[in-house]
């Protein structure tokens, strides 16, 4: 019911609407409106009301809730269903947890994770109201090792979504975000399946978007930024899960019917920080020293060793050998 009056009052921008007219049109009593717009307001909705001419929306607060982020969804399944929490130990699990039972496309948001998880068990950090921090329930019928194409999705569709507002980033092969050198978002894919089948894929992204400097710990000040640290103020969260989950969407659909991730490799090598670098590459602990050349169509990370021979990598931990001999994260 709440959806429905926002979206009344939203229809009406600008303009009073009457407790008549709501409780015409959504056939409930007067007071149960009432006590839905005083539970709006509780939300953050600044509703001001005045007797005899009713209810006006004045402002909508920065939450990622479903009724926020579903008025400018253009999309056909991702993120048709939304759960949303305050606080959360870490969307992943919470998506993983519920997966069986959780349709195609099922977004979980959390304004919070108190256990928010990168790779190989390491912490992410994930502070209220500062960023996005968001996993996907993808049930795509692929082979399972197509799987970590769905990173490289998941990448060209935020390095699209922040160029779009003007913010140009770049992927740090295969799961991290970099604005200005340091990582501003990070994708986390986890999956569960058989050998030739899928059950779900659990995309996971984080977003730094208002988090202030000195908010970071103080083992994140030098390898972290957020977006508004950048750009020096504060950014719209809602319109950033919006356009992600559209652009999303658009180019997950290449991969379930062309079985193709064209669209989104081209945006990857447009915007790789490693193509061209040398790098250093840890695979099952061990290190090797190369150079990045190129993407594969299927997004592993080409990289040409010293000797001349060529490897496609499908995972790892990359850093780029700096000119001081330094690698940076
Ligand atoms: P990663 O393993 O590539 O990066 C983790 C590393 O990044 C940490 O060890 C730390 O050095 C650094 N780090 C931690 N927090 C931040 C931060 N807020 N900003 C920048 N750097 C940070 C990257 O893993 C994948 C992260 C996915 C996070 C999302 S949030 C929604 C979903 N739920 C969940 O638990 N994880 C994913």
């Amino acid at each position: 019911m709440k959806d429905k009056i926002l979206h009344l009052l939203r229809e009406n921008e600008k303009n009073f609407i009457s407790g008549q007219l709501i409780s015409e049109k959504l056939g409930v009593s007067r007071t149960a409106i009432w006590k839905y717009m005083n539970a709006l307001k509780e939300e953050g909705y600044h509703i001001e009301s005045i007797s005899k001419r009713g209810y006006k929306l004045l402002s909508s607060p920065d939450l990622l809730t479903f009724e926020e982020i579903s008025n400018s969804l253009n999309t056909k399944y991702i993120g048709k269903n939304i759960m949303y929490f305050q606080t959360i130990e870490s969307t992943n699990n919470k998506a993983k947890e519920l997966a069986n039972h959780l349709s195609n496309g099922t977004v979980i948001i959390s304004e919070e994770q108190t256990l928010g998880r990168g790779r190989l068990g390491r912490v992410w950090t994930s502070p209220k109201y500062k960023g996005i921090w968001m996993s996907i329930v993808l049930k795509p019928d692929i082979d399972p090792q197509s799987v970590a194409m769905v990173t490289q999705i998941g990448a060209a569709a935020v390095v699209k979504t922040l160029s779009e507002l003007g913010i140009q980033t770049y992927i740090k092969w295969p799961n991290d975000i970099i604005l200005n050198g340091k990582k501003v978002c990070g994708i986390l894919t986890e999956m569960s399946g058989e050998i030739n089948k899928v059950n779900y894929i659990v995309m996971g992204i984080g977003i730094n978007v208002n988090i202030d400097k000195e908010e970071f710990p103080e083992e994140l000040k030098n390898i972290a930024t957020s977006l508004s640290c950048e750009i020096g103020t504060k950014v719209n969260r809602k319109e950033i899960v919006t356009n992600l989950l559209n652009n999303f969407e658009a180019l997950y659909d290449e991969i379930i019917h062309k079985n193709s991730i064209e669209s989104s490799i081209k945006i990857c090598r447009e915007n790789s920080i490693l193509i061209g670098k040398e790098v250093r590459i840890i695979k099952r602990n061990q290190e090797h020293f190369g150079k990045a050349i190129n993407l594969s169509n299927t997004g592993e990370l080409i990289v040409q060793y010293p000797d001349g021979s060529v490897e496609e990598v499908i995972c790892g931990e990359v850093s780029i050998r700096g000119l001081n001999g330094n690698y940076t994260p």
